[in-house]
């Protein structure tokens, strides 16, 4: 059997240099004549990728688990194509994929209930939608064999010029999102499906794009295992 290419996704908070790293490994690949592609979720150009992009843009009111759900079929649509670069030889790089999926849902709380006499304890704000049922339309999407996760703090993230306009871009948003992030990390970790590598995206631009290419290298020959099936 000829080999696959390598499916490798690289997750992260909003302004942790996702794109910019993405775009620069897919022409570090290219240039090591390495066949490759870059692709990102949501992919907005197809008709659901419409209805998220305007739910994101604030344009249009959606249900919590509606708008998940649209999110995991968008990847969905996608698969066939996935898997028909891998098995040709193509490596893919993925901008974001079920793990923003999992983060940014989970991470959706209740407005805390107003109370007549204020608490000295912090009140915890309750999930709007479990980890478990965020998690189950994404089961037995093509696994990634490398996810590298940039890591940053949202005040960091912040700092680098601000959050847009959409969306999610605020910072304690993005601190419960950062919190789901490392726990699905542990968890990639420990099943042996995948590699997850937790990489300091808050470093300069060349020193992130150097850390992610030593992880990138090894794969770069291309695999001979299968394509394997995520939290299957
Ligand atoms: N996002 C992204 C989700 O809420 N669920 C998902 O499944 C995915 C893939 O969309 N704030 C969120 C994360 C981002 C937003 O992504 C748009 P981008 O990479 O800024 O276009
Ligand atoms: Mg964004």
């Amino acid at each position: 059997m000829s080999k696959r290419g390598a499916f490798i996704v690289i997750e992260g908070l909003d302004r942790s240099g996702k794109s910019t790293q993405a775009e620069t490994l897919l022409k570090n690949l290219q240039d090591a004549k390495i066949p490759s592609k870059l692709i990102k979720f949501p992919d907005r150009s197809t008709p659901i990728g419409k209805l998220i992009d305007s739910y994101l843009r604030s344009e249009s009111e959606l249900d919590d688990h509606a708008i998940h759900l649209l999110f995991s079929a968008n990847r969905w649509e996608v698969v066939p194509s996935i898997i028909k670069d891998l098995e040709q030889g193509t490596t893919i790089i993925c901008d974001r994929y079920a793990f923003s999926g999992i983060a940014f849902s989970a991470s959706k709380v209740h407005p805390p209930a107003k109370s007549a006499s204020p608490s000295t304890f912090p009140i915890q704000p309750t999930p709007k939608l479990s980890y478990e049922w965020c998690r189950s339309p994404d089961i037995s999407l093509p696994a990634p064999d490398l996810t590298l996760f940039l890591d940053i703090l949202p005040e960091k993230a912040k700092a680098r010029g601000g959050y847009g306009e959409e969306r999610y871009e605020k910072e304690d948003v993005q601190e419960r999102v950062r919190e789901v992030f490392i726990r699905i990390g542990e968890e990639i970790e420990s099943s042996g499906v995948g590699k997850w590598v937790v990489l300091d995206g808050g470093l300069e631009k060349e020193e992130v794009e150097k850390s992610i290419w030593d992880e990138v290298n090894p794969l770069t020959a291309g695999l001979k295992t299968p394509i394997q099936k995520l939290w299957d």
